[in-house]
Protein backbone atom coordinates (compact mmCIF):
# COMPACT_ATOMS: atom_id res chain seq x y z
CA UNK A 1 0.00 0.00 0.00
CA UNK A 2 1.61 3.41 -0.99
CA UNK A 3 1.21 6.35 1.21
CA UNK A 4 -1.61 8.02 -0.67
CA UNK A 5 -3.87 4.85 -0.15
CA UNK A 6 -3.06 4.25 3.10
CA UNK A 7 -4.33 7.88 3.71
CA UNK A 8 -7.42 7.10 2.18
CA UNK A 9 -7.89 3.81 3.92
CA UNK A 10 -7.27 5.78 7.39
CA UNK A 11 -9.65 7.76 6.55
CA UNK A 12 -12.52 5.32 5.27
CA UNK A 13 -11.67 3.61 8.70
CA UNK A 14 -12.47 6.83 10.43
CA UNK A 15 -15.19 7.53 8.84
CA UNK A 16 -16.34 4.32 9.27
CA UNK A 17 -15.87 4.13 12.88
CA UNK A 18 -13.59 1.02 12.64
CA UNK A 19 -10.00 -0.24 12.71
CA UNK A 20 -8.97 2.51 15.63
CA UNK A 21 -5.60 1.19 15.27
CA UNK A 22 -5.24 3.11 11.76
CA UNK A 23 -5.18 6.63 13.56
CA UNK A 24 -2.07 5.92 15.30
CA UNK A 25 0.64 8.21 14.36
CA UNK A 26 2.81 5.04 12.86
CA UNK A 27 -0.77 4.54 11.05
CA UNK A 28 -0.35 7.72 9.58
CA UNK A 29 3.31 7.87 9.01
CA UNK A 30 2.05 5.53 5.76
CA UNK A 31 5.91 3.99 5.63
CA UNK A 32 6.26 2.77 8.83
CA UNK A 33 4.85 -0.75 8.72
CA UNK A 34 6.44 -1.69 11.69
CA UNK A 35 6.65 -0.30 15.01
CA UNK A 36 8.58 2.39 16.02
CA UNK A 37 12.21 1.80 16.06
CA UNK A 38 11.90 -1.97 14.58
CA UNK A 39 13.77 -2.43 11.07
CA UNK A 40 16.06 -4.41 9.30
CA UNK A 41 19.54 -3.57 9.74
CA UNK A 42 21.95 -2.19 6.93
CA UNK A 43 25.15 -3.53 7.05
CA UNK A 44 28.20 -1.81 5.94
CA UNK A 45 29.61 -2.26 2.34
CA UNK A 46 32.44 -4.88 1.36
CA UNK A 47 36.14 -3.39 1.79
CA UNK A 48 37.61 -2.55 -1.47
CA UNK A 49 41.04 -4.17 -1.42
CA UNK A 50 42.21 -2.62 -4.40
CA UNK A 51 42.14 0.49 -2.37
CA UNK A 52 45.70 -0.51 -1.32
CA UNK A 53 47.17 0.10 -5.10
CA UNK A 54 45.28 3.65 -5.38
CA UNK A 55 47.71 6.37 -7.00
CA UNK A 56 47.88 8.25 -3.54
CA UNK A 57 51.23 10.05 -2.21
CA UNK A 58 52.16 8.15 1.31
CA UNK A 59 52.43 11.84 2.84
CA UNK A 60 48.74 12.22 2.10
CA UNK A 61 48.12 8.90 3.34
CA UNK A 62 49.55 9.62 6.73
CA UNK A 63 47.79 12.71 7.16
CA UNK A 64 44.26 11.20 6.61
CA UNK A 65 45.81 8.97 9.58
CA UNK A 66 46.80 11.24 11.32
CA UNK A 67 43.73 13.81 11.07
CA UNK A 68 41.59 10.63 12.05
CA UNK A 69 43.71 10.14 14.91
CA UNK A 70 43.28 13.77 16.16
CA UNK A 71 39.31 13.40 15.65
CA UNK A 72 38.82 10.37 17.15
CA UNK A 73 41.16 10.97 20.65
CA UNK A 74 39.93 14.85 20.64
CA UNK A 75 36.01 13.12 20.88
CA UNK A 76 36.89 10.51 23.15
CA UNK A 77 38.51 12.93 25.52
CA UNK A 78 35.59 15.25 24.95
CA UNK A 79 33.55 12.79 26.21
CA UNK A 80 34.93 12.27 29.27
CA UNK A 81 34.72 15.77 30.14
CA UNK A 82 31.35 15.88 29.44
CA UNK A 83 30.83 12.74 32.22
CA UNK A 84 32.95 15.44 34.48
CA UNK A 85 30.48 18.08 33.68
CA UNK A 86 33.31 20.64 32.52
CA UNK A 87 30.96 20.77 29.18
CA UNK A 88 28.03 22.52 29.18
CA UNK A 89 24.78 22.33 26.31
CA UNK A 90 24.99 19.51 23.91
CA UNK A 91 27.14 17.60 21.65
CA UNK A 92 27.19 15.98 18.50
CA UNK A 93 30.12 12.98 18.21
CA UNK A 94 31.38 12.56 14.50
CA UNK A 95 32.99 8.93 16.16
CA UNK A 96 32.91 6.50 13.34
CA UNK A 97 32.49 9.01 10.74
CA UNK A 98 36.23 11.10 10.44
CA UNK A 99 37.24 9.26 6.79
CA UNK A 100 35.02 12.13 4.81
CA UNK A 101 36.44 14.92 6.81
CA UNK A 102 40.26 13.22 6.93
CA UNK A 103 40.24 12.92 3.35
CA UNK A 104 38.84 16.35 2.62
CA UNK A 105 40.76 18.02 5.21
CA UNK A 106 44.13 16.82 3.67
CA UNK A 107 42.88 17.63 0.12
CA UNK A 108 41.53 21.61 0.69
CA UNK A 109 43.86 24.10 0.28
CA UNK A 110 44.43 26.71 2.67
CA UNK A 111 41.91 29.17 1.40
CA UNK A 112 39.11 27.01 0.09
CA UNK A 113 36.26 27.23 1.96
CA UNK A 114 34.58 25.08 4.31
CA UNK A 115 30.98 24.46 6.53
CA UNK A 116 29.87 21.80 8.59
CA UNK A 117 26.74 20.89 10.30
CA UNK A 118 26.59 20.79 14.42
CA UNK A 119 28.49 17.34 13.80
CA UNK A 120 31.48 19.44 12.72
CA UNK A 121 34.30 18.47 15.49
CA UNK A 122 36.04 16.15 12.72
CA UNK A 123 35.10 19.04 10.09
CA UNK A 124 37.11 21.68 12.24
CA UNK A 125 40.24 19.74 12.92
CA UNK A 126 40.53 18.78 10.04
CA UNK A 127 41.06 22.44 8.55
CA UNK A 128 43.58 22.88 10.85
CA UNK A 129 42.45 24.59 13.65
CA UNK A 130 43.90 23.59 17.32
CA UNK A 131 43.07 21.40 19.60
CA UNK A 132 43.97 23.97 22.16
CA UNK A 133 41.27 26.33 20.04
CA UNK A 134 38.86 23.54 19.80
CA UNK A 135 38.85 21.79 23.20
CA UNK A 136 39.23 25.35 25.05
CA UNK A 137 35.65 26.65 23.17
CA UNK A 138 34.20 23.21 24.23
CA UNK A 139 34.85 23.93 27.88
CA UNK A 140 33.52 27.56 27.20
CA UNK A 141 37.18 29.48 27.67
CA UNK A 142 39.09 32.76 26.61
CA UNK A 143 41.13 30.32 25.01
CA UNK A 144 38.60 29.03 22.77
CA UNK A 145 37.94 29.41 19.31
CA UNK A 146 35.62 31.81 19.38
CA UNK A 147 36.44 33.22 23.17
CA UNK A 148 34.23 30.52 24.63
CA UNK A 149 30.55 32.68 23.26
CA UNK A 150 29.70 29.46 20.78
CA UNK A 151 30.29 25.98 21.77
CA UNK A 152 30.34 22.53 19.93
CA UNK A 153 27.15 23.48 17.82
CA UNK A 154 29.01 26.52 16.27
CA UNK A 155 32.73 25.85 15.68
CA UNK A 156 34.30 28.08 13.25
CA UNK A 157 37.32 29.31 12.54
CA UNK A 158 38.03 32.01 10.08
CA UNK A 159 41.49 32.22 9.74
CA UNK A 160 41.04 28.43 8.38
CA UNK A 161 38.97 28.75 6.04
CA UNK A 162 36.61 26.80 8.25
CA UNK A 163 33.27 29.14 7.65
CA UNK A 164 31.00 27.80 10.19
CA UNK A 165 28.91 24.73 11.94
CA UNK A 166 24.84 25.49 11.65
CA UNK A 167 22.23 23.98 13.80
CA UNK A 168 19.71 24.99 11.32
CA UNK A 169 19.31 21.69 8.97
CA UNK A 170 20.77 22.64 5.30
CA UNK A 171 20.72 26.39 5.52
CA UNK A 172 24.51 26.25 5.46
CA UNK A 173 24.41 24.67 1.86
CA UNK A 174 22.71 28.00 0.06
CA UNK A 175 26.15 29.94 2.34
CA UNK A 176 28.37 27.67 0.80
CA UNK A 177 26.60 28.80 -3.06
CA UNK A 178 27.66 32.29 -1.30
CA UNK A 179 31.01 31.79 -1.02
CA UNK A 180 31.73 29.61 -4.20
CA UNK A 181 29.61 32.62 -6.01
CA UNK A 182 32.08 35.19 -4.45
CA UNK A 183 35.45 33.40 -5.17
CA UNK A 184 34.41 33.25 -8.76
CA UNK A 185 33.00 36.70 -8.96
CA UNK A 186 36.82 37.46 -7.40
CA UNK A 187 37.99 35.42 -10.15
CA UNK A 188 40.02 32.84 -7.68
CA UNK A 189 40.42 29.17 -8.11
CA UNK A 190 38.62 28.74 -4.43
CA UNK A 191 36.23 25.79 -3.49
CA UNK A 192 33.75 25.95 -1.17
CA UNK A 193 32.80 22.84 0.94
CA UNK A 194 29.84 21.35 2.79
CA UNK A 195 28.96 18.90 4.40
CA UNK A 196 25.51 17.64 5.50
CA UNK A 197 23.98 14.60 6.91
CA UNK A 198 21.51 12.30 4.74
CA UNK A 199 18.14 14.02 7.39
CA UNK A 200 18.71 17.24 5.36
CA UNK A 201 18.21 15.85 1.69
CA UNK A 202 14.58 16.09 2.77
CA UNK A 203 14.28 19.95 3.48
CA UNK A 204 13.63 22.32 0.63
CA UNK A 205 17.40 24.40 1.15
CA UNK A 206 19.29 21.01 -0.01
CA UNK A 207 17.06 21.33 -3.50
CA UNK A 208 17.41 25.20 -3.39
CA UNK A 209 20.94 25.03 -3.25
CA UNK A 210 21.70 21.76 -5.63
CA UNK A 211 19.82 23.78 -8.52
CA UNK A 212 21.39 27.00 -7.88
CA UNK A 213 24.87 25.84 -8.05
CA UNK A 214 24.07 23.85 -11.22
CA UNK A 215 22.61 26.76 -13.12
CA UNK A 216 25.20 28.89 -12.06
CA UNK A 217 27.82 26.56 -12.44
CA UNK A 218 29.64 27.23 -9.13
CA UNK A 219 32.61 25.65 -7.75
CA UNK A 220 31.13 23.82 -4.63
CA UNK A 221 30.87 20.53 -3.23
CA UNK A 222 28.30 19.40 -1.67
CA UNK A 223 28.75 16.13 0.28
CA UNK A 224 26.24 14.36 2.15
CA UNK A 225 27.02 12.00 4.76
CA UNK A 226 24.76 9.25 4.93
CA UNK A 227 24.81 7.91 8.77
CA UNK A 228 21.47 5.76 8.10
CA UNK A 229 19.67 8.39 10.43
CA UNK A 230 18.46 11.26 11.10
CA UNK A 231 17.90 12.18 14.85
CA UNK A 232 16.58 9.39 15.73
CA UNK A 233 14.59 8.29 12.42
CA UNK A 234 15.68 5.71 9.81
CA UNK A 235 16.37 7.80 6.60
CA UNK A 236 14.87 4.63 4.64
CA UNK A 237 11.86 4.81 6.57
CA UNK A 238 10.99 8.52 5.52
CA UNK A 239 12.85 8.83 2.18
CA UNK A 240 11.68 7.68 -1.62
CA UNK A 241 14.81 6.43 -2.90
CA UNK A 242 17.72 4.52 -1.36
CA UNK A 243 20.62 6.80 -2.07
CA UNK A 244 19.01 9.97 -0.46
CA UNK A 245 21.36 12.46 -2.19
CA UNK A 246 22.98 10.09 -5.16
CA UNK A 247 19.53 9.47 -6.37
CA UNK A 248 18.34 13.04 -6.68
CA UNK A 249 21.62 14.50 -8.11
CA UNK A 250 20.30 13.60 -12.02
CA UNK A 251 17.06 15.70 -10.79
CA UNK A 252 20.13 18.70 -11.13
CA UNK A 253 22.16 17.37 -14.25
CA UNK A 254 24.43 16.26 -12.35
CA UNK A 255 26.28 12.74 -11.52
CA UNK A 256 25.18 10.11 -8.97
CA UNK A 257 28.11 9.72 -6.23
CA UNK A 258 27.78 7.26 -3.68
CA UNK A 259 31.36 6.20 -1.73
CA UNK A 260 32.32 4.51 1.53
CA UNK A 261 32.47 6.72 3.89
CA UNK A 262 34.34 4.46 5.91
CA UNK A 263 37.36 4.58 3.93
CA UNK A 264 39.31 7.64 3.95
CA UNK A 265 41.47 6.30 0.80
CA UNK A 266 37.81 5.90 -1.37
CA UNK A 267 36.71 9.75 -0.40
CA UNK A 268 40.07 10.70 -1.08
CA UNK A 269 40.01 9.53 -4.86
CA UNK A 270 35.81 10.85 -5.31
CA UNK A 271 36.74 14.29 -3.37
CA UNK A 272 40.25 14.68 -5.63
CA UNK A 273 37.82 14.76 -8.38
CA UNK A 274 35.04 16.58 -7.47
CA UNK A 275 37.71 19.72 -6.09
CA UNK A 276 39.28 19.75 -8.92
CA UNK A 277 36.21 19.99 -11.32
CA UNK A 278 35.00 22.48 -9.40
CA UNK A 279 38.46 24.48 -9.22
CA UNK A 280 39.06 24.42 -13.14
CA UNK A 281 35.47 25.96 -13.62
CA UNK A 282 33.46 22.42 -14.30
CA UNK A 283 30.93 23.07 -11.60
CA UNK A 284 29.53 21.73 -8.61
CA UNK A 285 29.48 18.06 -7.33
CA UNK A 286 26.76 16.31 -4.98
CA UNK A 287 29.14 12.85 -3.09
CA UNK A 288 27.27 10.83 -0.71
CA UNK A 289 29.54 9.03 1.44
CA UNK A 290 28.11 5.61 2.99
CA UNK A 291 28.88 6.00 7.20
CA UNK A 292 27.95 5.53 10.15
CA UNK A 293 27.61 7.16 13.93
CA UNK A 294 29.21 4.67 16.62
CA UNK A 295 26.93 6.58 19.17
CA UNK A 296 23.43 8.19 19.62
CA UNK A 297 22.17 11.14 17.52
CA UNK A 298 23.60 13.99 20.46
CA UNK A 299 25.30 13.25 24.14
CA UNK A 300 21.70 12.60 25.41
CA UNK A 301 20.64 9.91 23.01
CA UNK A 302 21.82 5.96 23.97
CA UNK A 303 20.92 5.34 20.32
CA UNK A 304 18.61 2.24 21.47
CA UNK A 305 16.66 2.43 18.45
CA UNK A 306 19.04 0.78 15.72
CA UNK A 307 19.33 -2.83 15.87
CA UNK A 308 22.56 -4.22 17.43
CA UNK A 309 23.65 -6.39 14.15
CA UNK A 310 23.30 -3.43 12.63
CA UNK A 311 25.70 -1.25 15.01
CA UNK A 312 28.20 -4.34 15.73
CA UNK A 313 28.70 -4.44 11.63
CA UNK A 314 29.35 -0.69 11.50
CA UNK A 315 31.50 -1.01 14.37
CA UNK A 316 33.59 -4.02 12.69
CA UNK A 317 34.49 -1.69 9.98
CA UNK A 318 35.41 0.84 12.00
CA UNK A 319 37.56 3.98 9.73
CA UNK A 320 40.60 3.90 11.83
CA UNK A 321 41.59 0.36 12.28
CA UNK A 322 40.70 -0.18 8.82
CA UNK A 323 43.34 2.01 7.41
CA UNK A 324 45.76 0.95 9.74
CA UNK A 325 45.51 -2.40 8.39
CA UNK A 326 46.15 -1.06 5.12
CA UNK A 327 48.56 1.30 5.75
CA UNK A 328 50.76 -1.67 7.23
CA UNK A 329 50.06 -4.22 3.59
CA UNK A 330 51.70 -1.45 2.03
CA UNK A 331 54.66 -1.57 3.96
CA UNK A 332 54.15 1.34 6.65
CA UNK A 333 56.07 0.56 10.36
CA UNK A 334 53.71 -0.15 13.02
CA UNK A 335 56.01 2.12 14.77
CA UNK A 336 55.35 4.85 12.85
CA UNK A 337 51.51 4.69 13.08
CA UNK A 338 52.15 3.98 17.26
CA UNK A 339 54.16 7.06 16.93
CA UNK A 340 51.43 9.36 15.47
CA UNK A 341 49.02 7.75 18.09
CA UNK A 342 51.42 8.85 20.77
CA UNK A 343 52.21 12.19 19.89
CA UNK A 344 48.64 12.87 19.31
CA UNK A 345 47.74 11.90 22.50
CA UNK A 346 50.33 13.99 24.11
CA UNK A 347 48.71 16.61 22.36
CA UNK A 348 45.60 16.15 23.67
CA UNK A 349 46.62 16.01 26.62
CA UNK A 350 48.93 19.51 26.70
CA UNK A 351 45.70 21.03 25.00
CA UNK A 352 42.63 19.67 27.68
CA UNK A 353 45.40 21.08 30.59
CA UNK A 354 45.63 24.47 28.70
CA UNK A 355 41.97 24.96 28.82
CA UNK A 356 41.32 23.50 32.20
CA UNK A 357 43.78 26.24 33.25
CA UNK A 358 42.44 29.27 30.98
CA UNK A 359 40.47 31.68 32.32
CA UNK A 360 36.21 31.96 31.51
CA UNK A 361 35.59 34.61 29.54
CA UNK A 362 34.24 37.98 31.08
CA UNK A 363 30.51 38.64 31.01
CA UNK A 364 30.62 41.77 29.41
CA UNK A 365 31.90 40.06 25.87
CA UNK A 366 28.39 39.26 25.83
CA UNK A 367 28.52 42.66 23.57
CA UNK A 368 31.06 41.84 21.56
CA UNK A 369 31.61 40.29 18.08
CA UNK A 370 27.85 41.75 17.76
CA UNK A 371 26.42 43.57 14.52
CA UNK A 372 26.60 46.59 15.76
CA UNK A 373 30.14 46.47 17.43
CA UNK A 374 31.92 45.50 13.84
CA UNK A 375 31.82 41.94 14.57
CA UNK A 376 30.08 41.40 10.52
CA UNK A 377 33.43 43.16 8.74
CA UNK A 378 34.94 39.59 8.78
CA UNK A 379 32.12 38.94 5.93
CA UNK A 380 33.46 41.76 3.59
C1 LIG B 1 15.50 23.25 9.84
C2 LIG B 1 15.66 22.26 10.97
N1 LIG B 1 14.72 21.34 11.20
C3 LIG B 1 14.85 20.44 12.20
C4 LIG B 1 15.97 20.47 13.00
C5 LIG B 1 16.11 19.45 14.14
N2 LIG B 1 17.18 18.49 13.84
C6 LIG B 1 18.39 18.59 14.43
S1 LIG B 1 19.43 17.37 13.94
C7 LIG B 1 18.28 16.71 12.91
C8 LIG B 1 18.59 15.46 12.11
C9 LIG B 1 19.49 15.70 10.96
O1 LIG B 1 19.90 14.46 10.43
P1 LIG B 1 21.05 14.36 9.36
O2 LIG B 1 20.91 15.46 8.36
O3 LIG B 1 21.02 12.98 8.85
O4 LIG B 1 22.39 14.65 10.17
P2 LIG B 1 23.14 13.77 11.26
O5 LIG B 1 22.67 14.26 12.61
O6 LIG B 1 22.82 12.34 11.03
O7 LIG B 1 24.60 14.07 11.09
C10 LIG B 1 17.09 17.44 12.98
C11 LIG B 1 15.88 17.10 12.21
C12 LIG B 1 16.93 21.47 12.75
N3 LIG B 1 18.06 21.56 13.47
N4 LIG B 1 16.79 22.33 11.71
MG1 LIG C 1 22.18 11.30 9.38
Amino acid sequence: MNPLERLRARRAAEDAGEDPSMTTPEAAMGRMDKPYGAHDPTLPPPVDSTLDQAPIPLEHRLRMYELQQEIRQVETQLHRLFVMGLVQGTSHLYTGMEATAAAFGTLLRSDDYSFATYRGHGHTLARGASMKGLIGEMLGRESGLLGGKGGSMHLTSVEHGMLGSYAIIGAHLCIANGAAWSARYRGTDQVAVAFFGDGTTNIGAFHEALNFAAVYDLPVVFVCENNLYMEYTPIGQITAVEHPAADRAPAYGLESIVVDGNDADAVYLTARDALEKARSGGGPSLIETLTYRHGGHSRADPGTYRPSAEVEAWKDRDPIPLYHQRLLRIGVDESTLTGIQTSVAERVDEATEDAKAAAKPDPSVIFTDVYADGGYQWRN
